[in-house]
């Protein structure tokens, strides 16, 4: 580690040394801390803000039916959506969803985050649920629990997630799975419980990806839509 910063310091100097000369001034000194504080924050966090998009980093899923999943399957298309402040904000998400079946007294479907983002057989070769710090589910980064579909179609909105999209634990690259049945949250008394909830069969999963804003503003802007039309409606 001390070798790293040594070596991190030296080329930051370098770069400050043949743009001001040999005699570092007080504000050169300055510069030489910026350089070592960005170099640091390259390292612990690959993933950069866009500097056109406010200090903010987006990533979507697109959600497509498993290539291994029986036709008579629910066929789950549709957008995972993450935005998240560089570096330290909390993970949101906007789950949109559609091909459940239109009876909204179903059981509630468990998603989670897997740990690959490989769809080569299907949502079959995403590997168990996504596990860095080798704990039990359901405290796994993206063990976002059960949601129940209404007319065929899940539209969530979730703020405050565990899942980050910066450093070492970063969800891009890996996949989110679509489950056909409810998350037993650890409490199923058996090894797969604590394992991945007994969510059964995987409907459909992706890949989550980098994205610009454009996908996270139509989203949110129909959501607040149909808030107002469900205001304006008990006004008419
Ligand atoms: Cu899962
Ligand atoms: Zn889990």
């Amino acid at each position: 580690m001390l070798l790293l910063l040594s070596l991190l310091t030296g080329l930051a100097l370098s770069g400050v040394v043949t743009e001001t000369g040999t005699d570092p001034s007080h504000a050169s000194l300055h510069d030489i801390q910026r350089k070592v504080n960005d170099l640091w924050q390259s390292l612990l966090y690959p993933v950069m803000a866009d500097n056109e998009s406010d200090g903010l980093t987006y990533a979507t899923c697109e959600m497509k039916p498993s290539s291994k999943i029986d036709a008579d399957k629910p066929q789950v298309t549709g957008q995972v959506l993450f935005r998240q402040h560089y570096s330290q904000g909390r993970l949101e998400a906007i789950f949109h969803l559609d091909g459940f079946p239109l009876d909204n007294n179903q059981s509630g479907r468990a998603i989670h985050i897997h740990e690959l983002g490989d769809l080569s057989n299907g949502c079959d070769s995403t590997g168990g649920h996504y596990n860095p710090f080798r704990v039990n589910h359901p405290r796994h980064p993206g063990d976002f629990g059960n949601f129940s579909p209404k007319e065929g179609k899940i539209q969530k909105y979730k703020p405050n997630l565990f899942a980050t999209m910066f450093g070492p634990y970063s969800i891009l690259g890996r996949s989110i799975v679509v489950h056909e049945q409810e998350d037993d949250m650890g409490k199923g008394n058996n090894k797969a419980s604590l394992e991945n909830g007994n969510a059964g069969k995987r409907l459909a999963c992706c890949v989550i990806g980098i994205c610009n804003k454009n996908l996270w503003e139509e989203k949110q802007s129909e959501a607040i839509d149909k808030r107002s039309q469900a205001v304006a409606s008990e006004y008419l």
